[in-house]
C-alpha cells in the first residue's frame, strides 16, 4: 500500500481494468429487475464538457451504481446529439466539414467523460450523425408521413434578405441578422410539419402520471395552453360578410366595444382598398412583419394599432355599431386571428383602449367587492380599508378599472344577474356562438434549410407529387462535398448528385426534397436506440424496448422543460398509438441538475474567462475528488457557484479515507457500530431520494468517527458506501482489503433498526449562537469529535475553511456552538 493517494495512478488503473472487464455492460439477457438510468446526451461542442454536465453525469453514475449493488441490472448509455447548426457555423468560418469537427469534438468528449470514471455502457455508444442512426431519424419521419402526421404547409420563417437566407431565432438579434445586421423579414416558405397537436389532449393528461418537477410539468401544460372558450361571429356592417372571433369570456360579450383582427388575418388584405385611410394601415401592417410573435406578445410593452376606417361590427348580444381595429397584439397564429375586446375585463384591452379613447363597459359585478359595498352601506360606518374598497369598487363599475375577477352580470340585458360562469354558455347560445377548446400548441415545424442535419426522405416527382422514399432505400445519405457556405437555399439543393433522382414510383426524372431535420428530431427518440443500438431491421426491436424501457430515471438541465421533452413525448406516443410500443410515457421520473455558477457568481462563459474546466480538475484533484466536490456543493437541482477552495475539502476527504486501510484495529470502538449502521441507513436512502450532498455528510461524519480505529469488517462495508461515489479510491480500497472481484459488482450493505436507536442524540451545531443545522452522534462522543462531525455540514465547512474556531462551546447530548 502507497502511502499516499496517488489518484492519476490509481483512476487510470481501475478505468482500464473497468473496460476490459466490460463492468458495466448491461446485460439483455439478465433476469434481474431492470433499471434504465438515463442522462441527456450532449451536443459535443468544441468547447469541450462543462462543469454542469460533470453534475449531471455524476448524479445519474451514483444512481447507476447503487442500483447495480441493489440487485438491478441497469442500462446506463452515452451518445452525441451530433447534428446542429453550431458545427456548421464553425464550418462556414473555419472551411472545416461539420463532420470533421464534430467527431473530433466527439473525441474530445469522450475522452473527457471516460476520465470521470463513469459507469456506462460505452458499447451502445450512438452518435446521431451516423448513416446507422439517421436512416432510422428517417424512418420515423415516414412513419408519421404515413399516418399523415407529417405534413407540408407554408410558413412563415425569419429570412435575411441580404444573406438570402433563412435565420433559426437564435440568429435573430434584436430584430436583425446575427451576420449582417439587416432587418430581419417573415417569410412564407413552404415548410415540414409534424402534426404534435393532434397529441395536445394526451400530452396533458399523462403528466399526471409522471414523476417530474412540478415546476416542469407546469411549464408544458403552459405551453400547451389549452383554454375552453367559444367562436362568436361579429357581422360587419352593411354587408353579408363577418368576422368570427375567439374568446374565453363570452360572458362580457355586451362590454365589447371593439373588434381587432392580427395584422396577419386575411380580411385585413382583402378590405384594405375599400379603407378610407388603406395607405396607414399597409404601413402598420408591413411593420408587424418584421416582429416575432413573442415580441408581439409581451404584455409592457405599449400597445400600438390603427383603426380601420370605414368598416364597423355589429355586437350580436346588443346590435351596438363598434369600431374595428388592426394591432399586432393579437396574433395570427392564435384563436381565428381576432378578437372582440373588453376594455372592462381584460387589461390588454384596457390599456388599448385608454391609448386610443375607446369605451369601457362594466359587465360584471365585482364580487367580493360588491357585497363590500352594500355592508358598508348598510352599516353607515367608513374604516380606510372599507373606504379604499368603496373607491375601488365604484371605479370597477365605472369601468375605470379593470376587474377580471367572479362576479354576477350587469349592463347585459336578460342575463342581468347572472353568474359569470352560467352566463358563458347562455350568451354563447343566445348569439349561435360555438363552444371550442383551443391550444396555445402549435405543430412542429420541423424542416430546416440547413446542411448538417438529416436529410428528409421525401422525392418531388412531376407526375405523382410527393413520394416517400421506400423504406428500404434508407438511409438518404447526407452529401460529405457540398459547399455547406450560406445561399439562399438549403446547401443540398446544390448537390446535383443529391438533388436528381429518378422517382420510385414512376422512374421519371424526379427531385429530391433538399431540407434537413430539426435535431430535436433526432433527440425525440434516441432512448429507444440504447435498447438495441446495432438493430438493421428496426429503430429497436420489440423485445429489447420491453427489456428496456421506459427511463427510470432521466437527468437533464431544466432549459428542456419544453421542447426535447414534450417532443420526445410526442414521439412516443405516436408509437403507442401506432401500436408499437405498450407504455405512453418515455420518462418515468425526472430530475434536472441546477446549474453550476462561475465563482463570480456569473454565469460561466468563455468571454468573461471564469469558466471551469473538468480536465484541469481531474488531473490536479482525480476524478473522484471533482465528483464528490460538486456531489457536496448542495443539494443537485438548486444552481450554485463553484468554489475552488472547498475542492481542498473533499481531496483530504479522498486520502483520509484512503489512509483508513492503515488504521485497521481488533479492537474497534463499541460506538463505532451504531456510527456505521447509521451512515447505512442514511446513505442508502439519500441516495434515493438524490439528495447526495447529505449522503456525503454522512460518509464524512463516519470517517471522522473511525478515527480511533477501524475493523477491517467495518472499513469493508464503509468501501461498499464509498463506492457509487468515489468508484476509483473504492475500487483500491477493496482490493487492498483482499478482494478479487470489483466493490461495483458486490452488494449493498444492509443495517440493523436495533443498533441504530441505542443512544444517538441530536446535537445542534451554532455558529456564534446561530442555528446552521444539526449532527446525529452518540451521547458520549467527546468534543473533537462533535467538531470534525460538524465539518460535515457544507455551510459550516465553509465557514471553518476560513479559519479556525476562536472557541468552541460543547454541552454532550445538545449542543456545540463553534465562536469564530
Ligand atoms: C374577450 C375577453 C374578455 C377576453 C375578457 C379575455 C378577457 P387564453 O386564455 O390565453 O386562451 N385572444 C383571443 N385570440 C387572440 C389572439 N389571436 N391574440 C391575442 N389575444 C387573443 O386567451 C384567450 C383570450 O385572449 C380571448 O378571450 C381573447 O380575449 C384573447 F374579459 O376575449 B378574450
Ligand atoms: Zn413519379
Amino acid at each position: 500500500m502507497a502511502s499516499k493517494y496517488q489518484h492519476q495512478k490509481i483512476e487510470k488503473k481501475w478505468q482500464d481494468k473497468w473496460e476490459e472487464q466490460k463492468l458495466y455492460t448491461a446485460d439483455d439477457t439478465s433476469t434481474k429487475p431492470k433499471e434504465y438510468i438515463l442522462d441527456m446526451f450532449p451536443y459535443p461542442s468544441g468547447a469541450g464538457l462543462h462543469a454542469g454536465h460533470v453534475e449531471g453525469y455524476a448524479a445519474t453514475d451514483i444512481a447507476a451504481r447503487f442500483a447495480r449493488m441493489n440487485g438491478k441490472e441497469v442500462l446506463h448509455p452515452m451518445g452525441w446529439d451530433a447534428f446542429g447548426l453550431p458545427a456548421e457555423n464553425y464550418a462556414i468560418k473555419t472551411k472545416t466539414p461539420p463532420r470533421e469537427s464534430t467527431d473530433k469534438a466527439i473525441d474530445n468528449f469522450r475522452r473527457q467523460i471516460k476520465s470521470l470514471g463513469l459507469s456506462y455502457d460505452w458499447s451502445r455508444e450512438i452518435g446521431t450523425h451516423t448513416p446507422e442512426y439517421y436512416r432510422w431519424t428517417q424512418w420515423f419521419f415516414l412513419l408519421l408521413y404515413k399516418q399523415k402526421l407529417a405534413y407540408r404547409a407554408k410558413a412563415k420563417v425569419n429570412w435575411c434578405p441580404k444573406d438570402q437566407t433563412v435565420l433559426a431565432n437564435e440568429q435573430v438579434v434584436e430584430g436583425v441578422c446575427e451576420r449582417c445586421g439587416t432587418l430581419v423579414e417573415q417569410k412564407d416558405l413552404h415548410q415540414w410539419f409534424f402534426q404534435i397537436t393532434r397529441f395536445a389532449e394526451e400530452l396533458l393528461d399523462g403528466l399526471t402520471t409522471i414523476d417530474w418537477p412540478e415546476s416542469t410539468k407546469s411549464a408544458q401544460k403552459n405551453w400547451i395552453g389549452k383554454s375552453e372558450g367559444a367562436e362568436i361571429d361579429f357581422a360587419i356592417a352593411g354587408s353579408d360578410i363577418s368576422v368570427k372571433v375567439f374568446t374565453t369570456r363570452p360572458d362580457t360579450l355586451f362590454g365589447a366595444t371593439y373588434l381587432v383582427l392580427a395584422p396577419e388575418h386575411p380580411l385585413v388584405e382583402k378590405i384594405l382598398e375599400t379603407l378610407e385611410n388603406a395607405e396607414e394601415v399597409r404601413v402598420y401592417v408591413d411593420a408587424a412583419k418584421h416582429k416575432t410573435d413573442l415580441e408581439r406578445a409581451v404584455d409592457s410593452k405599449e400597445k400600438t394599432g390603427v383603426e380601420l376606417k370605414g368598416v364597423s361590427v355589429i355586437n350580436p348580444a346588443n346590435n351596438d355599431e363598434i369600431p374595428v381595429y388592426v394591432a399586432d397584439y393579437v396574433l395570427g397564429s392564435y384563436g381565428t386571428g381576432a378578437i372582440m375586446a373588453v376594455p372592462a375585463h381584460d387589461e390588454r384591452d384596457f390599456e388599448f383602449a385608454q391609448k386610443f379613447g375607446l369605451r369601457s363597459i362594466n359587465v360584471i359585478d365585482p364580487y367580493p367587492i360588491g357585497p363590500c359595498v352594500s355592508v358598508i352601506q348598510k352599516i353607515g360606518g367608513e374604516s380606510d380599508i372599507t373606504k379604499e374598497l368603496k373607491v375601488q369598487s365604484e371605479l370597477i363599475l365605472k369601468g375605470e378599472r379593470v376587474w377580471t375577477g367572479a362576479g354576477n352580470l350587469r349592463n347585459s340585458g336578460k342575463f342581468i344577474g347572472m353568474e359569470k360562469e352560467t352566463a358563458k354558455n347562455a350568451i354563447t347560445k343566445s348569439v349561435g356562438g360555438k363552444t371550442v377548446t383551443r391550444y396555445r400548441l402549435r405543430d412542429w415545424l420541423v424542416s430546416r434549410q440547413r446542411y448538417w442535419g438529416v436529410p428528409i426522405p421525401i422525392i418531388y416527382c412531376e407526375q405523382c407529387g410527393t413520394v416517400p422514399v421506400p423504406e428500404e432505400d434508407l438511409p438518404v445519405m447526407l452529401p460529405e462535398d457540398v459547399d455547406f457556405m450560406p445561399t439562399g437555399e438549403s446547401p443540398l439543393a446544390h448537390s446535383k448528385s443529391f438533388h436528381d433522382v429518378t422517382c420510385p414510383t414512376c422512374g421519371k426524372p424526379a427531385r429530391r426534397e433538399s431540407d434537413t431535420m430539426d435535431t430535436f428530431v433526432c433527440s425525440s427518440w434516441y432512448y429507444f436506440r440504447f435498447a438495441d443500438p446495432y438493430n438493421e431491421n428496426a429503430f429497436a426491436s420489440p423485445e429489447k424496448i420491453k427489456k428496456w424501457l421506459p427511463v427510470d430515471l432521466y437527468v437533464g438541465g431544466a432549459e428542456h422543460s419544453v421542447l426535447h421533452l414534450l417532443y420526445a413525448r410526442f414521439i412516443t406516443k405516436v408509437l403507442h398509438s401506432s401500436g408499437l410500443i405498450s407504455f405512453n410515457e418515455p420518462f418515468k421520473k425526472l430530475r434536472h441538475q441546477g446549474m453550476i455558477l462561475a465563482q463570480d457568481g456569473r454565469k460561466m462563459s468563455k468571454s468573461l474567462g471564469n469558466v471551469v474546466n473538468p480536465d484541469d480538475v481531474v488531473s490536479e484533484y482525480g476524478a473522484d475528488t471533482l465528483r464528490l466536490y460538486e456531489m457536496f456543493m448542495g443539494p443537485l437541482d438548486v444552481q450554485k457557484p463553484w468554489n475552488t477552495k472547498n475542492i481542498s475539502g473533499s481531496h483530504r476527504f479522498v486520502e483520509r479515507a484512503y489512509r483508513l486501510l492503515g488504521q485497521r484495529t481488533d479492537k474497534e470502538p463499541q460506538e463505532f457500530a451504531k456510527v456505521l449502521e447509521e451512515t447505512i441507513k442514511k446513505v442508502g436512502e439519500d441516495i434515493k431520494l438524490l439528495k447526495f450532498n447529505t449522503a456525503i455528510s454522512q460518509l464524512m461524519i463516519c470517517l471522522n468517527a473511525a478515527q480511533d480505529g477501524i475493523s477491517q469488517k467495518s472499513l469493508e462495508v464503509f468501501t461498499l458506501l464509498l463506492a457509487p461515489f468515489a468508484p476509483h479510491l473504492a475500487e483500491e480500497m477493496w482490493c487492498e482489503l483482499g478482494h478479487n472481484e470489483s466493490v461495483h459488482k458486490a452488494t449493498w450493505p444492509t443495517y440493523d433498526d436495533n443498533t441504530i436507536s441505542q443512544g444517538a442524540v441530536t446535537v445542534a451545531v451554532q455558529i456564534n449562537g446561530k442555528r446552521r443545522g444539526e449532527v446525529v452522534i452518540s451521547s458520549d462522543t467527546d468534543e473533537t469529535t462533535a467538531l470534525e462531525s460538524a465539518r460535515a455540514i457544507p455551510s459550516i465547512a465553509t465557514i471553518l475553511s476560513q479559519g479556525e474556531p476562536k472557541r468552541v462551546i460543547y454541552v454532550p447530548g445538545r449542543i456545540i456552538n463553534i465562536v469564530v
